[in-house]
């Protein structure tokens, strides 16, 4: 229904002329789609593990993987309770899988992307290869692959989902499909991906067939290296301390071309400068404790903590000790768009 704002006395032709034949005048909403700075639903918050882990562990005697297909609890934003997303574009979960279970395989149009939270050797499958996660693995699932997960270990398993869910259904491009049988077959080796295409080779004659990454498990061992290493002589930058990020070895774009992911190192004390970017983003606590300022709210946060910073809020990180983050967002979507932008003040 139109609300009358900048023409009160318009009133009767908006209700009786434009109304019934579905018209709209622009002149009276135009204010709120030409902003001057992004307006988002999407508030600052934490879960800290320490206070949902029970709640999640709880879930495990309330059902099982198979009947709920996937046991997980989604981090809802507080600003957009009841539609299931942690951004505007994106759906965050904690999955959990006990020793034993099966989450059944199935394929849907939304990519996910998995983050070890906690637990060791549980697996997912995707497309055929089996991988054994551990915790600070990032691990694809790119969209419309047939996955299945499963936990042989004998201790819960708990990560980070991370879906385009929202961005898929704002597309209307939602299909999914349940495999007819439990499980998908394997029919590589574990660490087939990793091998052909994550060591600066790739076979011969391989193409690029799709603007997924072909690396299917990203162990946090290397990337943890990664940034031990570049310590040794790099500088820190001012807003991120070290950070990198995840790319497709193919084109050096995002490994999924919908979720940007990242993984930065804050050494102790060291306080980043006041940042903002365009894409709300979700972090993971891997390693350490410190204080993130958020707009006006300030977030204390410890390993496997998980908070969420929206569009265009003000953002500082303090590391008590080292601290080790990851973080996703809809980054290359947006930069694929045009639309990405960042404010790292005089930095
Ligand atoms: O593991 O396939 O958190 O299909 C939400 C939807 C996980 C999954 C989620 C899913 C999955």
């Amino acid at each position: 229904m139109i609300v009358a704002d900048v023409r009160p006395d318009l009133m009767p032709y908006y209700k009786e002329d434009c109304d019934p034949k579905n018209l709209a005048p622009l002149w009276e909403v135009l204010h709120s789609f030409a902003r001057k700075e992004p307006k988002s639903d999407c508030q600052a918050y934490i879960w800290q593990y320490k206070n949902i882990r029970d709640t999640l562990m709880k879930s495990a005697d309330l059902i099982t993987a198979e009947q709920a297909e996937r046991r997980v609890l989604i981090l809802e934003n507080p600003g957009m309770r009841g539609r299931y997303r942690v951004t505007t574009s994106l759906f965050a979960g904690l999955q959990l899988i006990m020793p034993g279970e099966i989450a059944p395989a199935h394929r849907h149009t939304q990519a996910a992307l998995r983050f070890i939270v906690e637990g060791s050797g549980a697996y997912t499958a995707v497309n055929g290869e089996k991988t054994i996660m551990e915790e600070g693995d990032f691990v694809l699932t790119p969209s419309w692959t047939w996955h299945d997960h499963g936990n042989e270990s004998n201790q819960p398993m708990v990560w980070l989902d991370g879906l385009d869910v929202p961005l898929v259904e704002t597309l209307d491009t939602t299909f999914a499909e349940p495999y007819p049988d439990k499980i998908h077959p394997t029919t590589r080796p574990s660490g087939d991906s990793l091998a052909r295409y994550g060591m600066g080779l790739a076979p011969v004659d391989y193409e690029q067939k799709s603007p997924n990454s072909p690396i299917f498990n990203y162990p946090y061992v290397r990337t943890r290296e990664a940034l031990e290493m570049m310590r040794k002589t790099e500088e820190w930058d001012l807003c991120h301390g070290l950070k990198l990020r995840y790319i497709n070895p193919d084109n050096g774009q995002s490994a999924m071309p919908t979720l940007g992911t990242f993984m930065q190192l804050l050494p102790k004390n060291f306080e980043t400068s006041n940042y903002k970017s365009t894409d709300a983003t979700v972090f993971s606590v891997v390693e350490g404790s410190g204080k993130s300022f958020i707009g006006d709210q300030v977030f204390e946060w410890s390993k496997r903590d998980h908070f969420v910073v929206p569009c265009w809020a003000q953002q500082k990180h303090i590391a008590n000790e080292d601290a080790v983050l990851f973080s996703f967002s809809d980054r290359p979507v947006q930069q694929t768009l045009g639309l990405w932008r960042e404010d790292r003040g005089n930095n």
